[in-house]
């Protein structure tokens, strides 16, 4: 049995999916490097996800990757990956960038012959595909998970505990979203906010049709869409309620960017102290295009509350239209 293959015997439910998990030595450069990879069909009967997903060493430390991620046939994601994780303390630490990788990855007890654990559960009705994996780094852990639920919605979130150094700090987790919905291009961008009128995309929105970047405005309900403008095929990135907004250290919550494939460096993106993303606004036109989007959480660690309190973030991606 090789480390990856499917956790039939630790999770009776496993058997609703049909994955093939294997586990070996390459990157995309062709070096030497171990990762984890598997395809997804998902439930096995009538199938509404399908994607393969990876979790590599360095240099392609991104987390757990999405790619070719299609909902009831549509694609929606080239690939979704989480690319930068950056910590700064209020205090004499850091900062660091820390990389989610196949080798700071552990197996759980759900899945033990695995570092990326594939599982599915009901909540409210519906089912939901999980697919995540538990790090450690320093004193950190961190659990990097897709939800991808059966109505479409896909909930990425990082989930982070422990107490590297006794100062409260942020956690700052950059998603990279390559949305290609029905295709790569014929894609806008979107954002609503409650005191915009109508422009021709329903009250509230407004769409941005060159790279910008922008901010959380709860005040606004601010939230963001891509559609594909010939299928009229979407979604929505609402925040999450913990995301908190960009600081000084970590100065925007969103980018939207045309797909060049010079701006997706994997796991180098950036450094410690600079996610490094505003060197890729250069005002080309987003309208129709191929589009990619980031989106940025800042979880709080206040060391007060001790080394065993988890806190998570994530937005919610939830599909509109015809799907
Ligand atoms: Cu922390």
């Amino acid at each position: 049995m090789s480390p990856s293959a499917p956790p039939t015997g630790a999770c009776p439910r496993c058997a609703s999916w049909s994955t093939s998990g294997r586990s070996g030595w390459s990157t995309r450069e062709g070096g030497w490097a171990m990762s984890e990879s598997g395809r997804i069909s998902w439930p096995a009967q009538q199938p509404v996800w399908t994607f393969d997903w990876r979790l590599a060493d360095a240099p392609d430390e991104e987390g757990i990757v999405i790619l070719g991620a299609a909902y009831r046939g549509h694609q929606v994601f080239a690939k979704a990956s989480l690319p930068s994780l950056r910590v700064r303390y209020e205090g004499p630490c850091g900062p660091y960038k820390d990389p989610l990788n196949y080798n700071n990855a552990h197996p759980t007890s759900r899945c033990p012959g695995s570092r990326v654990c594939v599982y599915a559960y009901s909540s409210g009705g519906l089912r939901a595909l999980s697919v995540e994996s538990y790090h450690t780094i320093s004193a950190y852990r961190l659990t990097h998970r897709w939800v991808f639920w059966e109505n479409g919605v896909i909930m990425p979130r990082l989930f982070s505990a422990g107490i590297q150094c006794p100062f409260d700090h942020r956690h700052h987790v950059y998603w990279r979203l390559d949305f290609d919905i029905d295709g790569a291009g014929r894609d806008l961008a979107l954002e609503y906010n409650t005191y915009t009128g109508e422009e021709g995309w329903g009250a509230g929105w407004h769409p941005f049709r060159t790279e910008t970047k922008r901010l959380k405005n709860p005040p606004s309900r601010r939230s963001w869409a891509v559609v594909d403008l010939d299928s009229h095929r979407g979604y929505h990135v609402l925040p999450g309620p913990n995301d908190g907004t960009a600081d000084a250290f970590s100065a925007s919550d969103l980018w939207l960017l045309r797909y060049r494939a010079s701006e997706d460096r994997y796991g180098r993106q950036g450094s410690a102290a600079d996610d490094g993303l505003n060197g890729y606004l250069n005002a080309e036109s987003t309208d129709g295009q191929d589009l990619v989007v980031w989106y940025a959480a800042h979880l709080f660690h206040r060391v007060a509350q001790g080394g065993d309190d988890w806190h998570g973030v994530g937005p919610d991606l939830v599909p509109f239209g015809p799907w």
